[in-house]
């Protein structure tokens, strides 16, 4: 399509650390690999300290910068909002720029309650305005062709998955009292911000939850206050403590709609674990292995393969077969992490385009969020905890 053809999304970024940068990346990227219809332009972030946030839009290559998230939302030249702030902030955020007409991205988990998801999916609606959250590990090609796989019947019926994301970078007492370590504003601690990637891997590949049972424990109950430079920093600025309020690890058991059994376990105490990010699935005519850290290659094994050449085998995801990779490089040629957030990005252009929320949307973040919150509850009450769905 020639570029006088193609229409024009002005995105404002609320937030610029971690995420910011990712997000600034991926649309930077998507016209040049990829030709979307719609094709975004990178206009505004906002932040609230000036001198900051001036330079991290310089940095990122935004054209202007707001001290005052709302602001932008009020802007007539911005048209999708970018939530990659903490997480406490995104029901107010995204609720304000539904009102405003705004297509909203938002980093997972969604929203602290399945309450607080629940509002901000019935203000998209009733603004018909497209909405998408950031799961961005669905978009790598190997994942993306491991659905393929499933729903072609490939591997039959669904047995079993098994999925961790195992990280520890927190493991030593003394990293500080960050955002993601208290509960008012992130939630939960590995359960909302790891264990969601894990449960939308399995809501995309298996199926729709239907009943959990969970564990969850605080190794450290106190560390240092204080703020870091990073999102995930590790310079404690005070010799004061304060209290740890969310999961330092969480493991449950699931039970899905179609019958299959899932183990999972999300942790920042799996010491030498950076991304742990794995899963592997069961079916009566196959199974297949996935991990993040070599994010490229699907383990693949088919009941029906030669009986003396039986056992996991490697597919290396980056061929003209396999989705998105044909817009990188030739086959062979690896592509990374930032890529998935690219082609996450790519079908929100997409949806754009078409006026229809791509999925992972804000439906898809309420019933992660209400898997979220049956684990929790399920610990508190020592057993299982249905699903509870809410239309
Ligand atoms: C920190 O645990 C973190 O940055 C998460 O917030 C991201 O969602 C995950 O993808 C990587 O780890």
């Amino acid at each position: 399509m020639g570029i006088k053809d193609k229409k024009f999304v002005r995105v404002g970024m609320i937030g610029y650390k971690f995420m910011g940068k990712v997000h600034s990346n991926a649309y930077s990227r998507v016209p040049f690999f990829f030709d979307t219809d719609v094709v975004p332009i990178m206009k505004g972030i906002s932040g609230r300290n000036e001198e900051a946030v001036k330079r991290e839009a310089e940095i990122l290559g935004w054209e202007t910068y707001e001290s005052d998230w709302r602001k932008l939302i009020e802007r007539d030249d911005i048209d999708l909002i970018d939530i990659v702030t903490p997480n406490n902030m995104h029901a107010e955020i995204a609720i304000a720029a539904a009102e405003a007409g705004k297509h909203i991205i938002c980093e997972k988990p969604l929203a602290l309650t399945t309450e607080q998801a629940h509002k901000m999916l019935e203000a998209v609606n009733k603004a018909g305005v497209v909405h998408m959250v950031c799961h961005n590990y669905r978009f790598a090609p190997a994942v993306q062709y491991a659905k393929k796989l499933i729903d072609s019947g490939r591997l039959g019926k669904i047995y079993h998955i098994r999925a961790t994301y195992l990280q520890d970078w927190i493991m030593d007492p003394n990293y500080p009292l960050t955002w993601r370590l208290q509960k008012e504003v992130t939630g939960s601690g590995t359960l909302g911000d790891i264990g969601s990637h894990i449960i939308d891997l399995a809501r995309f590949l298996v199926g729709e939850f239907n009943e959990v049972v969970g564990m969850m424990d605080t190794f450290i109950k106190q560390r240092p206050l204080g703020e870091v430079a990073g999102d995930m920093g590790t310079e404690a600025i005070s010799s004061q403590m304060g209290d740890v309020t969310v999961d330092d690890a969480s493991s449950f058991l699931a039970r899905f709609e179609n019958g299959a059994m899932g183990v999972f376990e999300a942790t920042r105490f799996a010491g030498g674990n950076r991304a742990g990010n794995r899963f592997e699935i069961n079916g009566e005519k196959g199974s297949i292995r996935w991990d993040l850290e070599n994010m490229n290659n699907l383990q693949v094994y088919f009941t029906d393969d030669e009986p003396g050449l039986q056992g996991f085998r490697t597919i290396n995801c980056t061929g003209e077969h396999h989705p998105y990779t044909s817009a990188y490089w030739p086959a062979g040629h690896i592509i990374g992490y930032e890529h998935t957030f690219i082609n996450l990005m790519v079908e929100l252009m997409n949806g754009i385009a078409t006026g229809k929320s791509p999925s992972p949307n804000f439906e898809d973040g309420l019933r992660n969020q209400e898997v979220l919150e049956a684990i929790e509850k399920s610990v508190y009450l020592k057993s299982w905890v249905s699903i509870n769905k809410i239309d």
